[in-house]
């Protein structure tokens, strides 16, 4: 399929060391993803849900052990500790190649390899990247088939260079203990072994479209974000587009596919999905951020998804969807999950794989961190620029995370570098999506702490060079929070949907065209201009997730000092001048 001598080579290294029983090339087409379909379910990797209702999908159960990103085992393997920073594990090249290898060595034996070619971004897109993944995991294989756009094209495309990442994944025994997923940023390399869940073997995803390419961005002047990518189409026909980071489930995907509320929609307001986890950006010829959504699926949060808190997610599932670690309505062959709606099947199994009651067991169906995998092309609101190949213009770009108290609903940054300032001190309440405690509040810089490929200190400075690129042409910094709570532990804010009402004055505050109280912290909306209408909301409340705590932001910034002290001196000048601002205004 290919007659790259850097690829043959080093698939020639990997057959000698794995060990396969036969190699198979992945073209892409639909002959041969619909036999490997077959294939997984005759070995029981996957089973065929019901063909009427849910056409051309699948359920996967992961080991028990094996649910989700596991952040303690994940390595950046730089040659050098310091640029691996003080918020990635760190491990020598030299001896993470050895081990792996050792660990990976003959594991293929009595298995297929499975080389897939996958390109992150659309095919010969200038913003996009090739990646090779080699897997013995056809349920990887299948996912990768969503999530990338793969084929023999790819190849055609990358033709002799060496500008491709390489991705090892081998699902070895599952043994926890042995469990690594391994970055060598300098390498364009990447190394998974002992695990079979998304976060740590789609290599396309976290491992190549974040950590490696965060570094290839800092090298080349591009950014890799953990960014949903949305457009905003006014009654005018006129579309906006934003990027917004928020940690694992955050709601990125929620908010990525959103649908305004009935009097917004009937005014003529509509929401396009360009991405709903990574984005890629570069400056373009008009000296604008421009923007792809490198992946060509949406690998989902299914717990809390239905068809009022997120009815285009649900929408996407609906065929040629991969469901994993959901449980399985025995009635009618289809999956349910917690939040899909008030009637759990009765007669089920469970994500562990054990028959279960929903009607009357404690325990959960679905894993909380149990995902789909789904086709971007059948979201019902995806964009007509999801395949372009310039990508879109970012007009703002919007921070956020679950901070029960503290951070307003919405605030506008004071420019580019107090909005770095702002994205280098999130924080966030952690969730499922990684392994460890839920609920512990954690900084959590641009929502990539997992996920940055080299020292923070250094990203951080990236950032600010971005900006003086940018100039004025920089997209506008917002920071919101949907996830204040009141006393009684309820949120306040109605959130999704309703979000666009939040959205749109970023949007006007982009354009000029609306005004705004000024802060310590930044620019708060005057209560006025948040759009309430039709909902039942008073603007008490309203005013009490604008407002700023003075007090209570002091202690923020005194744990913003402690977070601070560990990038040591590659701290930017800029971003400790930046909190001296913060404090001096917050004592004023
Ligand atoms: P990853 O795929 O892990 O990166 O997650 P994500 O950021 O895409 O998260 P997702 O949109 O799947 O949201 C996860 C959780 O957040 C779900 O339980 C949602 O119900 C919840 N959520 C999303 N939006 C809102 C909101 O506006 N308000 C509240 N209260 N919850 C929300
Ligand atoms: C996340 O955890 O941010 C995800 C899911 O998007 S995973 O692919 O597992 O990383
Ligand atoms: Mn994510």
């Amino acid at each position: 399929m290919t007659n790259n001598k850097t690829v043959l080579a080093w698939l020639e290294e990997m057959k000698a060391l794995l060990c396969p029983d036969k190699v198979v090339f992945i073209d892409g087409s639909e002959e041969q993803i619909e036999a490997l379909r077959k294939e997984a379910v005759e070995i029981g990797e996957l089973e065929k849900l019901n063909e009427e209702l849910l056409p051309d999908c699948y359920l996967h159960r992961t080991k028990v052990n094996d649910v989700a990103r596991v952040e303690g085992r994940t390595f950046i393997c730089s040659k050098k500790e310091e640029n691996a920073g003080p918020t990635n594990n760190w491990m020598d090249p030299e001896k993470a190649y050895k081990m792996l290898y050792d660990i990976a060595r003959n594991s293929y034996k009595g298995r297929t390899m499975y080389v897939i070619p996958f390109s992150m971004g659309p095919i010969g897109s200038p913003l996009a990247k090739i990646g090779v993944e080699i897997t013995d995991s056809i349920y990887v294989v299948l996912n990768m088939v969503i999530m990338t756009r793969v084929g023999k094209e790819v190849f055609d495309v990358l033709g002799d260079s060496n500008d491709w990442v390489r991705g090892l994944h081998s699902r070895c025994d599952i043994d926890e203990e042995k469990r690594y997923i391994c970055q060598f940023p300098e390498d364009n390399t990447i190394i998974s072994v002992n695990s079979g869940y998304g976060g740590n073997v789609l290599l396309g995803k976290k491992c190549f479209a974040l950590r490696i390419a965060s570094y290839q961005g800092w090298k080349e002047g591009w950014m890799a974000e953990h960014m949903l990518i949305l457009g905003i189409e006014n009654p005018q026909g006129e579309v906006k587009y934003v990027a917004a980071a928020f940690p694992s489930a955050c709601g990125k995907t929620n908010l990525a596919m959103m649908i305004p509320p009935k009097y917004l929609r009937d005014k003529g307001y509509k929401v396009w999905t360009v991405g709903d986890d990574i984005s890629w950006m570069r400056i373009g010829p008009d000296g604008r951020l421009w923007a792809i959504n490198p992946e060509n699926g949406f690998f989902g949060v299914a717990p809390g998804t239905n068809e009022k808190s997120n009815f285009n997610a649900l929408a996407s599932t609906k065929k040629g969807t991969i469901f994993t670690n959901v449980a399985h309505n025995l009635d009618n062959n289809t999956v349910w999950w917690e939040g899909l709606d008030k009637n759990p099947p009765e007669n089920a199994i469970e994500w562990k794989g054990n028959p279960w009651n929903g009607k009357t067991s404690d325990e959960k169906g679905a894993h909380p961190n149990s995902r789909f995998t789904a086709p971007a092309k059948n979201c019902p609101c995806i964009s007509s620029e999801f395949e372009s190949q310039a990508g879109v213009p970012i007009s703002a770009i919007i921070f956020g995370g679950r901070r029960a108290k503290l951070a307003p609903l919405v605030y506008q940054s004071k420019d580019w570098e107090n909005g770095v300032f702002v994205g280098s001190t999130m924080a966030s309440e952690t969730t499922a999506a990684a392994s460890g405690a839920v609920g512990v509040v954690r900084r959590d810089p641009m929502a990539m702490l997992p996920f940055c490929g080299y020292h923070m200190g250094d990203y951080f400075r990236h950032w600010l060079e971005m900006g003086k690129k940018l100039g004025d042409k920089a997209p506008k910094i917002f920071n919101v929070n949907w996830f204040r709570l009141d006393d009684e532990g309820h949120f306040i804010w109605p959130g999704f949907g309703d979000n666009m009402r939040v959205i749109n004055w970023i949007i006007d505050r982009c354009e000029g065209k609306v005004g705004a109280e000024e802060t310590a912290i930044g620019y708060v909306p005057r209560p006025e201009d948040i759009d309430l209408t039709d909902l039942d909301f008073d603007v008490e409340t309203l005013k009490s997730i604008i407002s700023v705590d003075k007090e209570a932001w002091l202690k923020e910034a005194d744990e913003i000092t402690e977070h601070y002290k560990k990038f040591g001196d590659r701290l930017p000048e800029e971003l400790k001048n930046q909190l001296e601002n913060l404090k001096a205004n917050l004592n004023k």
